[in-house]
């Protein structure tokens, strides 16, 4: 490799630190043709850049993005599985630069040889932040959240609290909107609550944000990052260049040492959150009050209101909470008052498919927890209830059930199993929990609203009076439903059909 040609890329890329540099005739490869690619690419292409898109995928939508990425300006559209591995030419030269969607592994063939070649890498998220300076735009500021559970959920309380105050503010990135749909919209944002995979956050470098935190740590993505300590690495770097206040989950000790080993700008603190009585520069809950004991001038010896844990909502487990804390903290970060906070929980709504009761019938408490993808989240709802019938199993994506299974099996009365290959966890359940009956609904070739209602079923014949039967899989859905929501869908649909053949069964009777 010629050190000259890479150190003058560098420079080139290095300036280019707003949307009014010059990107024009930037050579860049975009990989992936879904949410990011696309508007990775298509913004690229109004910045003047030469865009060449790379993508596995080869369907309708990706043939549709690819037909309007062509109208927009991108010079070439490659699709296809063969071709999706070699890194292109743009305009018959080599890239300067490549921009890769979240779902590709560092170790892709493709992003493998623009390391090789010595081209950087970037994700969506460090471009939007080099291009949302803009003359005549808003400059938004940006509360950045990660966490292995609970993302999405503090990010939503975030953005509640926000608009509550009356501030242009929305929930953008992992969450589902892509950080540059975001950034580009014409009148601009005050804040944005910006929600960051691990995914994302590797290919991050100059994000500044006001207030950033990394919920919990827990084992999840070990097939994309390699190992643990990479995944832990990845999520560290949400701390990073953090302009205000760092917030930690003082109940998680790798999280304040996260915050200890970050290069923060100068006079940025490090703030904790707590479910429990909070120490000083901590936001926490006192008697049933949450409680912010941070961001007052006399924290030393008192604590100031910011709501009552009931303004979250009826069903409040103890991770809601922390999420509330954790949300208040960045906003109190930001300069929102105790009044916004309280404003924003009470307008909050726990979206769908996270612990959402969905019937109580016959002294039973159905819930969804579909958006529980992973062991840590489903001991999250799991530690909510007891005695359960816990509906668990799917794709295990190479994760432990182990420490789960062994931490939870006091409360569990039955597991009816779902997924086309759960082997992983019934084999913990067999070694960690003996005694607790396993009923595998073992149809891995029928579709997912199938699977759901043979399993509803089996719950139906095991749970009685005073049991919750929880729908909290570990496991992520793909290999029998389309998505975490198509799953929780079929649940309460399942759980519905229930009910109402119960009813009309009784009105017979
Ligand atoms: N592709 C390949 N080869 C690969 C991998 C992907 O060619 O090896 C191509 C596919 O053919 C397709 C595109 O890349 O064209 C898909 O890209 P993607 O998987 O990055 O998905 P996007 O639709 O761009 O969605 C991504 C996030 N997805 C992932 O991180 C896997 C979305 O998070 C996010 O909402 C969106 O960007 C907007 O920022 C989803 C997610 O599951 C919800 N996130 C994980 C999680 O929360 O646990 C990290």
């Amino acid at each position: 490799m010629d050190c000259s040609i890479v150190s003058t890329q560098e420079n080139r890329l290095d300036a280019l630190r707003s949307w009014d540099a010059d990107w024009s005739g930037l050579r860049v490869v975009v990989t992936g043709i879904s949410k990011t690619g696309f508007s990775v690419a298509d913004t690229l292409a109004e910045l003047g850049a030469r865009v060449v898109v790379v993508a596995a995928s080869d369907d309708d939508d990706a043939r549709g993005h690819a037909d309007t990425l062509r109208i927009v300006g991108v010079s070439e559209v490659i699709l296809g599985e063969a071709t999706s591995t070699v890194l292109p030419l743009v305009d018959g030269q080599q890239a300067e630069l490549v921009v890769t969607s979240p779902g590709f592994k560092p170790t892709h063939p493709l992003l493998a040889a623009a390391a090789d070649a010595g081209i950087p890498i970037w994700g969506d998220v460090e471009l939007a932040w080099r291009v949302q300076t803009k003359a005549g735009r808003k400059t938004a500021q940006w509360i950045t959240i990660t966490g292995t559970n609970g993302k999405t959920t503090t990010t939503t309380m975030v953005e509640s609290m926000l608009q509550g105050a009356g501030l242009r503010a929305i929930a953008a990135g992992n969450i589902g909107t892509p950080i540059l749909d975001a950034v580009r919209d014409p009148q601009g944002y005050d804040v944005l609550a910006v929600e960051l995979s691990t995914f994302q956050l590797h290919w991050t470098q100059s994000l500044e944000p006001v207030s950033s935190v990394c919920l919990n740590l827990a084992e999840d993505h070990v097939d994309w990052h390699g190992s643990f300590a990479a995944y832990a690495a990845d999520k560290a770097k949400i701390y990073e260049n953090t302009r205000v206040a760092c917030i930690y989950n003082a109940e998680q000790i790798e999280t304040e040492r996260m915050v200890q080993e970050a290069d923060v700008l100068d006079g940025c603190r490090a703030v904790g959150f707590t479910t429990g009585l909070p120490s000083i520069s901590m936001v926490g809950v006192v008697e049933g009050l949450l409680v912010d004991r941070a961001f007052i001038a006399e924290r030393k010896d008192s604590a100031v209101e910011l709501a009552n844990v009931s303004d979250i909502g009826d069903l409040v487990p103890r991770h809601l909470v922390a999420n509330a804390a954790a949300a208040a903290a960045l906003v109190l970060a930001y300069g929102l008052s105790p009044a916004d906070v309280r404003k924003g929980l009470q307008n909050y709504h726990n979206g769908e498919h996270r612990i959402q009761p969905v019937a109580s019938s016959e002294g039973v408490l159905w819930v969804n927890d579909s958006k529980a993808t992973n062991p840590h989240a489903a001991a999250a709802s799991l530690a909510a209830f007891n005695p359960v019938v816990w509906i668990a199993g799917g794709l295990s994506k190479g994760v432990d059930y182990d420490e789960l299974v062994q931490a939870q099996a006091a409360r569990l009365k039955a597991v009816v199993l779902i997924g086309a290959d759960s082997s992983a966890l019934a084999a913990s359940l067999a070694h960690h929990a003996p005694t607790v009956p396993v009923i595998a609904v073992r149809e891995p070739l029928l579709d997912g609203d199938a699977v759901m209602a043979l399993a509803v079923a089996e719950a139906a014949a095991l749970a009685a009076d005073g049991d919750t039967v929880l729908m909290a899989p570990a496991s992520a859905s793909m290999d029998q439903f389309t998505s975490y929501a198509h799953r929780g869908q079929a649940f309460m649909d399942a759980v519905r059909e229930l009910m109402e053949s119960r009813a009309s069964a009784k009105k017979e009777s």
